[in-house]
């Protein structure tokens, strides 16, 4: 509820056990909520909603939307006079909807350098890949034709991701969108090779080779300094 904190917008609203996990280890509410995901009467839906989860600032889940609304909760944070920031993040298979094209030749237009887009570019959508479905071509090329200040980071690499916002952050008279290069069920070796990964439910045996394969990644990460 605090007025200056940062928004996120979860455009790809059905990526909301991702936004949940974070939310919970971040301290927003109990990991016991976890286990209640999409069950009737859950405070965590499959899709976020505002009105039903802490540390929720946009109901999204319906592609597209989620662009408009950060678009609005960043000029309306401009106009109150605020420097807080909003990040949007959306997928690539989401561009499809001619509602983000919009919003981000709004956003281009209003040089509202608060708000930071982020495209998860995993070359997948819900039944195949981008390209096949309705080819997006370099989506880094048209948001910088679209006016933005644009940068093109590796999905998976957390510090890339955090520097490219910082140098995000320090861009004044633009807008600005970073591209993930991302792998759709990144992390887990068995899921990124799996066609059709949009929504599966695991075994428990996939389920915990899913965690070794995070948990190694981790050790990685730490062994190389981060
Ligand atoms: C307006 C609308 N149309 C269709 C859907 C169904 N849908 C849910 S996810 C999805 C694919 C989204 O692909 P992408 O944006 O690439 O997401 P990611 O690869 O990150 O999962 C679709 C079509 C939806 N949620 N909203
Ligand atoms: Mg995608």
């Amino acid at each position: 509820q605090w007025a200056d904190r940062d928004r996120l917008v979860l455009s790809k609203g059905h990526a909301g056990a991702a936004l949940y996990s974070a939310l919970a280890n971040t301290g927003y509410f109990d990991r016991s909520w976890l286990w209640t995901i999409n069950e009737g009467g859950t405070r965590l839906p499959s899709h976020p909603d505002r009105w039903k989860t802490p540390g929720v600032d946009a109901t999204t889940g319906s592609l597209g939307q989620g662009t408009s609304m950060a678009a609005g909760i960043a000029t309306g944070l401009r106009l109150a006079g605020k420097d807080n920031f909003v990040y949007l993040i959306v997928g690539d298979g989401e561009l499809n909807e001619g509602q983000c094209w919009e919003a981000f030749q709004y956003i281009a237009h209003f040089k509202l350098n608060h708000c930071i887009v982020i495209i998860d570019d995993n070359k997948k959508q819900l039944d195949g890949p981008t390209k096949d479905i309705l080819d997006p071509f370099d989506i880094q090329q048209k948001m910088t034709a679209f006016g933005f200040y644009t940068e093109k980071v590796p999905g998976a690499d957390m510090q890339a991701i955090d520097e490219a916002i910082e140098r995000c952050k320090a861009i004044e008279d633009q807008a600005v969108c970073i591209v993930l290069d991302s792998v759709k069920g990144q992390g887990t070796p068995f899921f990124e090779e799996l066609d059709a990964n949009h929504s599966v439910k695991f075994t428990t045996d996939e389920i915990n080779q899913a965690a070794e394969a995070a948990i190694k990644e981790l050790t990685i990460k730490i062994e190389g300094g981060r």
